[in-house]
């Protein structure tokens, strides 16, 4: 029995793998795009499971999804190849729909025609749920998109929804809240924070200058948790007894962008003093840590989002593991080290 599991470059689509090959017998095939700029091999990820096997699949090329499914005939497929970063979605739309709704569609498409007892899981997010009505969001809140990512990713679940429904295939997709770690991409807020604080107080170290860490909204809320708690969760959900649910997944815990900036600066031991418009600067020598830049405001913002976790708990004996100061310390001391 094999497993594909598409994005394996990305934080999710690497701990899925990592978690299936340690959890389970599967045969585990991780998929990248091809690039001619890049001689990723094998060896860069799992050297020596003999159960893993590494992939090019570009999901937008319905040719290549047909032959690869064709090839593996899995038993589950398992899509976080997406373009992740709203930020970004607003200046490539076209790649972003293109990716999370065309590339869904045609896995979807293919797996009907060539694979239909295999189990497919679609990345879902809270930022389907947008501007929300109430919180913490449940399974039942409306979605309300803000932004061409959250939007694709709107599409592609009612993509998924009418698979399910239209030709009884095993077809969901979670809706999982903000989830962190060390392997998170370094322009996500949280990466990009605790890399940059631990890059300066390297530097306040040895005594040299630095330059200080520049966000956009300070006042944003989300709700962060360990990515290593959300692939259990996604494996439970593809597991269900009789016609599947989707769930939330999150930590059911809010904090800011300015909250998650003091916890960071609080493990790295740095005394900072807040001076006005968000400005953080060290009490004693003044350098300016951390100022706003609004160049990093996006042109529609979440202002927050809170997960109710309650049926994946109930319902998948799921649990999340990792408390927001456990994970603030997690990502910030592998970044100084
Ligand atoms: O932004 C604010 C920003 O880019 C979080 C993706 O995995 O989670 C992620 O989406 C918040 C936003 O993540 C900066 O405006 C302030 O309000 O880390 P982020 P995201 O947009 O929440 C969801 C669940 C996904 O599905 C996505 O794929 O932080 N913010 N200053 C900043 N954000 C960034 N990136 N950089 C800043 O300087």
């Amino acid at each position: 029995m094999s497993v594909i599991i598409t994005g394996i470059n990305g934080q999710d689509g690497y701990l899925m793998c990592k978690y299936l090959l340690e959890q389970t017998s599967l045969m585990v095939y991780g998929t990248i795009r091809y690039r001619t700029t890049e001689s990723t091999t094998m060896k860069d990820y799992f050297p020596d499971n003999p159960r893993f096997n590494m992939l090019h699949l570009d999901i937008t090329d319905n040719v290549n999804v047909l032959n690869v499914i064709k090839k593996v005939k899995p038993r589950y497929f398992i899509n976080f190849a997406a373009q992740s970063f709203v930020g970004k979605s607003w200046d490539i739309p076209h790649v972003t729909w293109t990716v999370n709704t065309m590339g869904v569609v045609n896995i979807l498409d293919a797996l009907k025609n060539e694979c239909p007892h295999c189990r497919f899981y679609n990345a879902g997010t809270s930022e389907e749920f947008g501007d929300v009505l109430y919180s913490p969001q449940n399974e039942e809140h409306p979605l309300r998109p803000q932004s061409p990512y959250a939007a694709s990713k709107c599409a592609a679940r009612h993509a998924v929804r009418v698979y399910r429904e239209s030709h009884g295939m095993y077809a969901i997709q979670g809706w999982l809240f903000n989830h962190e770690g060390v392997r998170r991409g370094k322009d996500f807020v949280t990466r990009k924070i605790t890399r940059t604080i631990a890059s300066i107080k390297k530097k306040m170290e040895k005594g040299e200058r630095f330059e200080p860490l520049e966000l956009g909204n300070m006042n944003a809320k989300r709700d962060w948790s360990d990515a290593e708690d959300f692939v259990d969760g996604v494996w439970k959900m593809l597991h269900q007894d009789g016609p599947p649910d989707e769930y939330v997944l999150s930590s059911g815990t809010m904090y800011s962008v300015r909250d998650f900036l003091e916890e960071c600066l609080r493990v790295a031991d740095i005394p900072w003093s807040k001076c006005e418009n968000d400005t953080y600067v060290h009490t004693t020598t003044g350098e300016v840590i951390s100022r706003v830049n609004p160049d990093y405001y996006r042109p529609a913002e979440v202002r927050q989002l809170m997960g109710d976790n309650k049926n994946a708990r109930l319902e998948l004996d799921w649990t999340p593991t990792t408390e927001f100061s456990t994970l603030v310390r997690k990502m910030f001391e592998h970044d100084y080290l």
